[in-house]
Order: structure tokens, then C-alpha cells, then sequence
């Protein structure tokens, strides 16, 4: 069994900073389980565009609000707490966290993520092997 808590990951390498976003990735690839698990924050009034083409990743709002647009239909969906999402289309999308608070995102990626990942250019995340 696995135990920890988040304030066990804050500030490791597991605590990953980016431009707009930080993903504190709980459970990862070398626990052995074929997901992954992150607590991520989406930080204020920032808009990002991702495509998971390598992943499935369902996300699940637990606080904050905003909105994501499927960019192969156009339509936005509004997001709140309880709001999930599942790319299982790997659905290429755009993200957005309303001005004034962030929201904060339970993430699960299958295949699990390494731990470190970061975006490439194309919006997704590269496979650990
Ligand atoms: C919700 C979302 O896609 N945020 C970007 C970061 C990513 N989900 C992660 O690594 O936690």
C-alpha cells in the first residue's frame, strides 16, 4: 500500500512549476499501477492549449472555476467544482481558469505519467518508454 500526503510532495521533483499550471504528481509510473495521479493547479486567468495524443486523462475539479473548449467541435463547457472532463478522444482542447482564482484539478493519466513530464510544443506529453 502507498500512503502519502500532498505536503509530502511539495517542493520534490514530484512538484513540477510550469508556465500557468503546477501538477503535484502524487502517484506515478513507478508505482506500478498503469495511472497516474496528480493534484494540479491552474493558476489564475491563464488559457492553455493541450492535446494528449499519447495519453488518456480524465480530470475532476475540486475547486475554482472556468471553462474548456473542444477545439474539434467548438463548444465550451463551463467547469466548477465537480466538474469532470475525460479526453477519451484524446480531444484536443483549450483550458481556461477564470480570472481571480485558480482551480484545482484532480488529474489521472493512463499510461501513468513518469512523474516529470512537462508539455511539448504540440501540447502533449511525450510516453516514458
Ligand atoms: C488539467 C491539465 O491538463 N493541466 C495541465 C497539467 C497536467 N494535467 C498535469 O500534468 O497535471
Amino acid at each position: 500500500m502507498i500512503v502519502k500526503h500532498l505536503d509530502d510532495v511539495i517542493g520534490t521533483a514530484a512538484d513540477v512549476d510550469a508556465e500557468g499550471w503546477n501538477s503535484r504528481r502524487l502517484i506515478y509510473k513507478d508505482a506500478g499501477v498503469g495511472y497516474s495521479v496528480n493534484d494540479t493547479i491552474i493558476k489564475p486567468g491563464t488559457e492553455h492549449e493541450f492535446e494528449y495524443r499519447n495519453h488518456f486523462e480524465t480530470v475532476y475539479c475540486i475547486e475554482g472555476e472556468g471553462e474548456i473548449t473542444d477545439l474539434a467541435t467548438g463548444v465550451t463547457h463551463a467547469i466548477r467544482p465537480g466538474t469532470l472532463y475525460c479526453l477519451n478522444r484524446h480531444d484536443r482542447h483549450v483550458l481556461r481558469a477564470n480570472k481571480g482564482s485558480h482551480m484545482r484539478m484532480v488529474c489521472v493519466f493512463n499510461p501513468p505519467l513518469t512523474g516529470r513530464e512537462v508539455h511539448d510544443q504540440t501540447g502533449a506529453y511525450a510516453l516514458a518508454d
